[in-house]
């Protein structure tokens, strides 16, 4: 029997690229519903040629459901997802309310598919930045066994909704036109500007949530509690695909051509590394791809030790960050 899906949070910015895909990939499905907040009750989406209508959720939304995609914030999720589980619907979930839950699979499918398991009732999807380092840096750990990675991220407004992304356009549009502007969604001004990620900041560490999530998540996908890993989360004025800098060390030297053949065959990567036409990983590239756009391939030489190398990534924050990811979970639950 083919599954019935829902998807919570159906208008936004990943809602939106969760129908598509569904479509896309041919997603087995007997019927797909469409819920978000009483704002959007009536609203119409289409799927497969026909106008789907949104509905408000609700307590008894999950009845007769078999899966659920949940992307409506962490407060939707907390608050729906166990009367989903009570109700036997399970649930993906992209926000992070339940990611660092012991017993709850935080899922990569390139990954760690094996964390799932037959009768998980709730699975989380990581946080974008997280899932689009791991996607290239799990096939390198499994061969040459990664000791250490700094990250600096060049994240996008999609990671912020529908309304981040309405924001950069407007905010924009001001700056062009000579007109003041008063930011909604991030702290500070966007146009022709970078600040770091508008998540909390920690006072004691200094350390802003998205930063801590990439650390606590990549521990729990690698099943690695000590490894190291640090970041720098930073937000610029690009629509929709992150960017991330890593700097990855290995236990034992490193062969740049070995690398770059680890990541011709891995599973989600595609190499966009041209250095005689200075041609790199790009958002306008990565942006509606599947793949996670690797790069800027090389050593770094002031290691003597010949351990660490330089890597520049580009993923969409929207498909491979969110929307795909929970797709793929979706698809792999189906084979388990
Ligand atoms: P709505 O469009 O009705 O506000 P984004 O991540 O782009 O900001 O989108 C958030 C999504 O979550 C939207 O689909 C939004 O619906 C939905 N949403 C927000 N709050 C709720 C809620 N309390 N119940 C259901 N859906 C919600
Ligand atoms: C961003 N990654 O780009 C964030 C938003 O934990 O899923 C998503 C936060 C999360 O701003």
């Amino acid at each position: 029997k083919l599954p019935s899906v829902g998807i919570v949070g159906a208008t936004g910015a990943v809602g939106v690229q969760l129908i598509k895909c569904l479509e896309v990939r041919g997603f087995p499905l007997s019927s797909l519903r469409l819920f978000a907040s009483a704002r959007s009750a009536g609203k119409r989406l289409p799927f497969r040629g026909q106008d789907l209508i949104v509905e408000e959720l609700g307590s008894r939304s999950f009845e007769g459901l078999d899966i659920a995609l949940f992307s409506a914030g962490g407060s939707t999720s907390r608050e729906y997802i166990p009367i989903a589980a009570k109700a036997g619907t399970v649930s993906i979930d992209n926000s992070s309310a339940f990611r660092m839950t012991d017993g709850v699979p935080l899922i990569v499918p390139e990954v760690n598919p094996q964390a799932l398991g037959p009768d998980d009732k709730i699975i989380a999807n990581p946080n974008c930045s997280t899932i689009i380092a791991l996607v290239p840096l799990w096939p390198i750990h499994q061969r040459l066994s990664i000791s250490r990675v700094v990250v600096s991220t060049y994240q996008a407004a999609s990671g912020a909704g529908a309304a981040g992304m309405a924001e950069l356009e407007h905010s924009t549009r001001a700056h062009l036109a000579g007109e003041a502007f008063a930011p909604q969604v991030f702290p500070h001004s966007y146009a022709f500007n970078v600040f770091s990620h508008n998540s909390k900041v920690d006072i004691e560490d200094g350390d802003n949530e998205e930063e801590a999530k990439m650390l606590k998540e990549t521990r729990k996908i690698f099943s690695a509690p000590g490894f190291r890993i640090s970041a720098t989360c930073v937000r610029v004025p690009v629509m929709r695909a992150h960017c991330e800098s890593l700097h990855v060390e290995c236990e034992k030297p490193v062969d740049l051509e070995e690398v770059r053949g680890i990541l011709s065959n891995a599973p989600g990567v595609r190499i966009v590394d041209d250095r005689a036409g200075n041609k790199f990983p790009m958002p306008v590239e990565a942006s509606g791809q599947d793949d996670i756009l690797v790069g800027r391939l090389r050593m770094d030489t002031t290691d003597p030790t010949n351990r660490s190398f330089w890597m520049f990534v580009s993923g969409d924050q929207l498909l491979k960050g969110a929307a795909l990811n929970a797709v793929q979970i979706a698809e792999l639950l189906l084979q388990k």
